[in-house]
C-alpha cells in the first residue's frame, strides 16, 4: 500500500520536511487556494508537484478537486462549470497526477460537534454528538422540520443542553460544525447557513442522485481518456443532516454510484472512518465487495453510541476490525499485481488523529495533528507489514 500523508500546502503548519520524518512516501493534497469551480492552472499544479517531489515524495492523490454547489443542485447553466472541471483534469493529467478524490455532500463536508473531546489517557478526539447536532438544528438554526429527524429523548437532551449553554458554548458548537470545510470556501454563520440551505429546498435524494449521475456522465469519459481514476469520498456522517440528502453512505449507495457510470475510472475512496459511523455498514465486507473500484483508502476508526453519536477512536481501536479491512485491501493488491498492473499499490493515509502531547498547542487543522496521525500511521504500518509478511 502506498503510505501517504495529507498536506494542506501553504495552509499547513506541518511542512514537507516534517512529513518526511513520518516515513510517508506519498502526499495527498490539493490546490486549496483556488475557489470551487475555477480551473486549476497547469503551472500552479506543476509548482505544487515540484515542491512535493523536491522533498522526496510522489503526489499520490488529489484530495479534493471540489465540486461546485450548483452542480450538486443542478442549478443554472452548468456547461462552464463542467468545462472548467475537465480543464483542471487535463492539467492534472498533463502533470502526471491521475488519482482524484472528491465528495458529493451538499453544502458541508465532514461534520462534528466537538473538536476536543477528552480521551482516556489524555489527548482529545473529534466527536459527533446527536444531542448537540439536534440543539444546533432545532434551537440555533431553527430549521423547519428539524424535530422530525430526532427522537423525543434526543430532543429533550438537546433542549437541556441549549438551556444551560453559554453564548460561547454555542459559538464553539457552530465553529465545530463548520470546521470540516477545507481550503478556499465559505464558512457560514447561523444566518449564512440558513440562506445557503434555501436553494436546496425541494432537492431530495432522487434529485441529488440525478445530479450526481449527470456529473459522472460529464466527467468519467474524460477521466477514462486521460487515464485518470476518480474516487468518491463517502458522506461523513453517513446519513442526512440539516435536512439535506446524502447519497454516499452505505453499500446500496455505493453500488448505485459505481453502476451509474460503470467504468474503472468511477471509483471509491474507502474511508473507514466515514463508513464506519453507520451501524449498517460491515466494512471488511464492503471492501471485499467494491475492491476492484477502490482507488484510495482513508484508514481510521470510530466508536459508536446507540443514539447515533460517535467519536473517533485510535486507529486500531473502535468498532471497525482494521486488521480484517487491511487484509481485504492487500488481497485486492495481490489480484492487481497478478493481473500485471504496475500501479497495484493502493494509496492510503491515516485520517483524523487524536490530538496528543504537543499537538494541543500546534494550531494544526482540526483532525490533522502531527503526533496523533503519526501514531495512527505507525499502527497501520505495523498491520500492513505483519499481514504482508
Ligand atoms: C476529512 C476528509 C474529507 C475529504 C473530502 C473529500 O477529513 O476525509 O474532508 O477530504 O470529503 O472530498
Amino acid at each position: 500500500m502506498l503510505d501517504s500523508w495529507r498536506w494542506y500546502g501553504d495552509f499547513d503548519k506541518i511542512s514537507l520536511s516534517d512529513i518526511a520524518q513520518t516515513g510517508a512516501q506519498g502526499i495527498v493534497t490539493a490546490l486549496h487556494e483556488i475557489p470551487y469551480g475555477e480551473v486549476w492552472p497547469q503551472a500552479a499544479i506543476a509548482k505544487h508537484k515540484r515542491a512535493i517531489e523536491d522533498a522526496g515524495f510522489v503526489w499520490s492523490v488529489v484530495e479534493s478537486l471540489p465540486i461546485h454547489e450548483r452542480i450538486k443542485r443542478g442549478a443554472g447553466d452548468l456547461t462552464p462549470l463542467f468545462d472548467n472541471y475537465r480543464a483542471s483534469m487535463r492539467n492534472l493529467a498533463a502533470e502526471g497526477v491521475y488519482t482524484v478524490c472528491y465528495n458529493f455532500m451538499p453544502l458541508l463536508d465532514w461534520t462534528r460537534t466537538d473538536l476536543s473531546e477528552p480521551v482516556a489517557g489524555g489527548g482529545t478526539c473529534l466527536r459527533f454528538s446527536q444531542q448537540k447536532m439536534a440543539a444546533f438544528e432545532v434551537h440555533m438554526l431553527q430549521r423547519d422540520g428539524a424535530e422530525a429527524d430526532y427522537s423525543p429523548a434526543i430532543l429533550q437532551q438537546a433542549e437541556d443542553w441549549f438551556k444551560q449553554s453559554t453564548p460561547q458554548d454555542r459559538d464553539v458548537l457552530l465553529r465545530s460544525i463548520m470546521a470540516g470545510l477545507p481550503g478556499a470556501f465559505e464558512r457560514f454563520d447561523v444566518e449564512g447557513l440558513r440562506q445557503a440551505l434555501i436553494p436546496y429546498h425541494g432537492i431530495d435524494r432522487a434529485t441529488l442522485r440525478a445530479n450526481y449521475k449527470r456529473f459522472l456522465e460529464e466527467i468519467i469519459p474524460t477521466a477514462e481518456a486521460l487515464g485518470m481514476r476518480f474516487c468518491v469520498h463517502p458522506d461523513d456522517p453517513p446519513r442526512d443532516i440539516l435536512g439535506l440528502p446524502r447519497i454516499v453512505s452505505d453499500a446500496e449507495d455505493i453500488a448505485w454510484i459505481l453502476a451509474a457510470v460503470d467504468s474503472p475510472a468511477n471509483g471509491l475512496t474507502f474511508c473507514a472512518g466515514s463508513l464506519g459511523a453507520n451501524w449498517a455498514n460491515d466494512l471488511p465486507k464492503m471492501a471485499g465487495q467494491f475492491a476492484e473500484r477502490i482507488h484510495f483508502a482513508h484508514l481510521r476508526n470510530v466508536r459508536k453510541d446507540q443514539d447515533g453519536s460517535f467519536e473517533e477512536a485510535a486507529h486500531l481501536a473502535g468498532d471497525t476490525d482494521m486488521v480484517a479491512l487491511v487484509h481485504e485491501l492487500l488481497q485486492e493488491e495481490t489480484r492487481r499485481r497478478g493481473a500485471g498492473r504496475a500501479d497495484y499499490s493502493i494509496p492510503f493515509r491515516p485520517d483524523h488523529g487524536h490530538e496528543l502531547l504537543s499537538d494541543k498547542t500546534a494550531g494544526t487543522h482540526p483532525g490533522y495533528p502531527l503526533i496523533g496521525r503519526m501514531r495512527g500511521q505507525a499502527e497501520l504500518r505495523g498491520v500492513i507489514q505483519a499481514l504482508s509478511h
